[in-house]
């Protein structure tokens, strides 16, 4: 019989069992060895070299590692946050947005959700103990930006939408990268190896799942206004499965943005698993890159300080590389190149590095039903279905439909608006707090509120319903002080070549949401993947085989 298991599939296999018995014995060192430690003890020392390191485990590092180990050249990872496969108390490896505990938020005293009310009172957060926690929020002054910390980034705590953004935008924004190998090569490529899957339309129209997902359809359709089905890495299948109460749930127990314990395709179940199974590649939690060194010869050195998961810095290390990848997303990429810039350690650095920055036009609101339009007691944590109203010239809009899984009847639809915002953002270093500070004023999200708002005046008179002015701490119908889609601040063409190689620093690349400029018009995860996996390709074939094959026939 012929073997029909793919490579993808046996290494997804191989790294799956690495990230189960690193988590078993609590390893801070992950790679297809962990199986042959016997505890902590054994974990073999951080490398003094290794001939390509990768900053973070979000998107664009994990395509980027995958390719790297696939080619055969080993990678070492490092990741400042945990890995999340380990049990709590509870059972539970993340805990829900009902009851967060130390599990839910990166070293805070208490939580800080996105709806930071209702009925204006502050019932979604709770105090928690410091702890290094899977979602941090991160504050500067007029924004603040959610991001996820441990292995995977982004994927553990996101709403899995995985959109492929309109070719038309794509290349408005992007308009340098062709299109037509986006489109027929990488975006099917990514999408593959993410797991993106469909909901069943026929089920979907049938489910509780999705009870309010239909109401807020019904008041866009009532407007005028066309919805999409959004596609997810969350499994369509698993989640029918919870709703017959046939396994136990996730999307439909409240679990987003503190991590899904069932159901979500997040990073280490794929790309992560499958790069770990080359066997060529190996992951260091907890361990966060805090500055690089160019050496004499070429080669990058990294200062690393390792911590504990309660916060006590264990020890500085230091690994050297030739080929440097920062993949620790448009806050982390921006702050590394912007500290060497700013301390004379990169001299050449272009002025664009910290450049170029936007919130992807993040706006969230909500609207007030009618009394007879109830939204559901059970509603899935991951959207399904979106207004698109992105042709719209002068306000372009996609909305997806947000849950409110507060597990009773809220009589609220919320929304998270995508819009179209010139305005950007820029970093500058700050010496004293050695960080990188965002300068963003309220005034500059006011075009995307006015877009919003656009929207859904029409869809509040067309249903004679009004806005929720009780959700966001105040009396405000529009929250655009906070984004989950942080983009930019190295963007492609500008602080780097049209591959993400750094001007001014030879083999160093960037390889994640630092690359796009400010806006994707969709949520960003496939766009992020698809470019990492474009860049990387050409980056192996240009820069790292070429290298290695005088010395490979000497
Ligand atoms: P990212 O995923 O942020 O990964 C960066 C990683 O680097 C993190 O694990 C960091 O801990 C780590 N790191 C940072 N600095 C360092 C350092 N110095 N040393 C070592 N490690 C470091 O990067 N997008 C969608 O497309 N669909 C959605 O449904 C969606 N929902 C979202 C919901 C929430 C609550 C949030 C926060 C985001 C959401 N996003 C969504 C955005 C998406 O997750 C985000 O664009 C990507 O994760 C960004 O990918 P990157 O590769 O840029």
């Amino acid at each position: 019989m012929p073997d029909m298991v793919s490579p993808l599939s046996r290494r997804r296999f191989l790294g799956l069992a690495a990230l189960n018995s690193a988590a078993a014995l609590g390893l801070t060192a992950i790679s297809v060895d962990s199986a042959s430690a016997a505890d902590r003890r054994d974990e073999p020392p951080l490398p003094e070299f290794s001939p390509a390191v990768v900053i973070g485990t979000g998107y664009g590092a994990a395509a980027t590692a995958l390719r790297l180990g696939e080619a055969g050249i080993p990678t070492v990872m490092l990741e400042m946050g945990r890995l999340w496969n380990t049990p709590g108390d509870d059972g539970n490896v993340f805990c829900n947005m009902l009851k967060p505990d130390q599990r839910s938020m990166w070293f805070k005293k208490r939580t800080e959700a996105p709806l930071a009310s209702f009925l204006w009172l502050d019932l979604a957060n709770h105090t928690i103990r410091p702890h290094a926690g899977v979602l941090d929020r991160v504050h500067f002054g007029d924004m603040s930006v959610y991001v996820g910390r441990g292995v995977g980034g982004g994927s553990l705590v996101n709403g899995a939408m995985a959109v492929t953004p309109r070719r038309d935008y794509f290349e408005e924004i992007l308009p340098a990268v062709d299109a037509a190998e986006m489109y027929g090569r990488y975006f099917p490529l990514a999408n593959a190896t993410l797991g993106v899957n469909q909901v069943d339309p026929a089920w979907f129209e049938r489910c509780r799942s999705y009870g309010y997902a239909r109401v807020s359809r019904k008041a866009a359709e009532k407007a005028g206004f066309r919805t999409t089905f959004v596609p997810s890495v969350y499994d369509f299948d698993y989640l029918a499965r919870e709703e017959e109460g046939k396994v136990p749930r996730s999307a439909l127990g409240s679990e987003v943005i503190y991590g899904n314990n069932h159901g979500k395709r997040s990073l280490d179940r794929t790309y992560l698993a499958a790069a770990l199974g080359t066997g060529r590649v190996s992951i260091r939690t907890l361990h966060e890159a805090r500055r690089i060194i160019r050496q004499p010869d070429g080669t990058y050195t990294l200062v690393v300080r390792q911590i504990d998961a309660a916060g006590t810095v264990l020890a500085t290390r230091h690994i050297s590389t030739r080929y440097l990848f920062l993949g620790a997303g448009s806050l982390g990429s921006t702050e590394l190149l912007l500290r060497a810039r700013e301390t004379g350690v990169l001299p050449d650095l272009n002025d664009e590095v910290g450049r170029g920055w936007g919130t992807n036009g993040n706006v969230m609101l909500g609207r007030a039903n009618h009394i007879w339009d109830t939204t559901g007691t059970l509603q899935s944590g991951m959207p399904a279905l979106g207004i698109d109203n992105w042709s719209d010239p002068v306000h372009p809009v996609f909305a997806e439909i947000a849950p409110v899984p507060a597990g009773l009847e809220t009589w609220a639809s919320l929304y998270l608006a995508i819009t179209k915002n010139a305005e950007r953002g820029h970093f500058s270093y700050d010496a004293i707090t050695d960080s990188a500070r965002l300068h963003w004023d309220v005034a500059q999200g006011q075009p995307s509120i006015d877009a919003t708002k656009a929207l859904f005046d029409k869809v509040n008179r067309a249903s004679g319903t009004i806005y929720r002015y009780d959700l966001f701490g105040d009396t405000r119908a529009f929250e655009n002080r906070f984004t989950y889609h942080p983009l930019g601040g190295l963007v492609l063409g500008k602080a780097t070549d049209g591959y993400g190689r750094v001007h001014g620093a030879p083999n160093l690349y960037v390889t994640d949401g630092s690359l796009i400029p400010g806006s994707t018009g969709v949520n960003p995860f496939v766009t992020i993947t698809a470019l990492a996996e474009r860049n990387i390709e050409r980056v192996i074939a240009e820069d790292i085989r070429p290298a290695q094959a005088p010395r490979s026939r000497a």
